[in-house]
């Protein structure tokens, strides 16, 4: 007999069978919002109040988000940052893709352009995209961060405030070792200097070695062509080292004996350790943030899945633990698998919380048993003119009582 279905609503309450199984399905708001919300925002977007009963558009030549969802970078005028608190995992999305160039994009028209390898090399050679693409192709999943990725000052900050200049992509192109083997490299060189084609003309030299372990030059980004914010037709990528190594719209590349010491070596890209400057910091170090729940997120009392990233530039992340009660405990978070080396990867930690008030932070320990420092630990080490550059420490976010998420700012004085 079909008597009436009884049917409940998921109101934002986890059951008790959920907690301890760890399985969940969530709605934020009560039904009657629920109702409400969606129904008003159906009418902005201008859609049927009921989709059962007229056939939507049809396929189309390129897909767009749901009007639902509006994710977008924050431009400063140098940089536009990834929206980290709107990621579910850790590929971002090439139109989310954070950016920093120096003078603006440029229009790279491909049959055009030419990467000129040459200096202490056997033969001198130039290479076409066409060209690239005909060599054994690579793909990798990486990040590439700023080295000047961290901002403070105030506790209405976001995950993208704080620090948006990371975004990882899955790269594809050409071991710069094999380019090298084909033009054939002086067994003086020890360095290579890569030159941008943009206005900034961006020049940063390169030990060698990297050219031997994992360098690339990429031609496409999560499957398409780079975009042109990220270097179209071509860039170099050197996983794990800072941001700007990674030249973008990629032209030249040089062998040489010694570092050309540029400008963005020597009076940019150096911060002060003590009383010395240091240059030529390469890898990025090991880093982690709680992306849910962060500002302007709210919370409520019982279960409440914390998430976030962890990364290193040396390497995989051994392990991300959480604390929830200000760092004085911590346990380990689950890892989304598969851990890769030098990229994003994804954790998550079960939590209940008790409603009072209190702060959430993570720490990630890198495969070179590096451990993720504080703020405090950093000024400590470096001194107390600490610079902008490779600044990773562990960020915390308050949980008030009332649920409100904030940033945890903490002085660099
Ligand atoms: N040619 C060129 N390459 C460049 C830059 C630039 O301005 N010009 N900016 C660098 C900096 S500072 C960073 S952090 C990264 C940013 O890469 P993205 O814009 O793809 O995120 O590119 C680097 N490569
Ligand atoms: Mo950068």
């Amino acid at each position: 007999m079909a008597g009436k279905e009884k049917i409940k609503q998921q109101t934002g309450k986890i059951s008790r069978r959920t907690l301890l199984g760890g399985v969940l399905a969530v709605a934020v708001l009560p039904v009657g919002d629920l109702l409400a919300f969606e129904d008003s925002k159906a009418r902005r977007a201008g859609l049927a109040d009921d989709p059962t009963k007229v056939p939507g558009p049809g396929p189309g030549t390129l897909g767009k988000r749901s009007p639902f969802e509006n994710p977008v970078k924050k431009p400063s005028d140098i940089s536009s940052r990834t929206p980290l608190q709107d990621l579910h995992s850790t590929i971002t999305p090439a139109d989310l893709h954070f950016e920093r160039h120096h003078a603006g994009v440029p229009t790279i028209d491909p049959a055009k352009h030419e990467l000129l390898i040459h200096g202490l090399v056997g033969t001198a050679m130039k290479f076409t995209l066409a060209d690239l693409k005909k060599f054994p192709s690579v793909t990798r999943t990486c990040f590439i961060e700023c080295a000047g990725n961290f901002r403070t000052g105030k506790e209405e900050m976001t995950p993208q405030d704080i620090l948006g200049l990371t975004s990882q992509s899955e790269w594809t192109g050409v071991m710069l070792s094999v380019l090298f083997n084909e033009v054939g490299i002086d067994p003086q060189a020890k360095w290579f200097l890569a030159e941008g084609s943009d206005a900034a003309v961006m020049t940063r030299t390169i030990p060698l070695a990297k050219a031997w372990d994992d360098a690339m030059i990429v031609y496409a980004q999560n499957g398409e062509a780079i975009r042109p914010e990220q270097g179209y037709p071509m860039r170099l990528l050197l996983p794990g080292f800072e941001g700007n190594m990674n030249i973008k719209w990629l032209r030249r590349l040089k062998l040489s004996e010694e570092p050309y010491m540029t400008r963005e070596e020597t009076s940019k890209y150096t911060y002060p350790v003590k009383d010395k400057i240091r240059m030529f910091s390469f890898e990025l170090d090991a880093r982690s943030i709680i992306t849910y729940p962060s500002y302007p997120a709210r919370v409520a009392r019982g279960y409440v899945q914390i998430r976030g990233i962890a990364w290193s530039g040396r390497g995989k992340i051994d392990q991300v633990e959480v604390s929830t009660d200000k760092g004085e405990s911590w346990q380990k978070a689950v890892l989304q698998e598969p851990v890769l080396s030098k990229a994003h990867t994804y954790f998550r930690f079960d939590w209940n919380w008790n409603g009072e008030a209190t702060e959430i932070l993570s720490r990630v320990t890198d495969e070179t048993g590096y451990l993720q420092p504080t703020l405090k630990q950093l000024i400590e080490a470096r001194g107390p003119n600490i610079g902008g550059y490779h600044m990773n420490p562990v960020t915390a976010w308050q949980i008030k009582q009332d649920g409100s998420v904030l940033f945890k700012p903490e002085s660099l004085k």
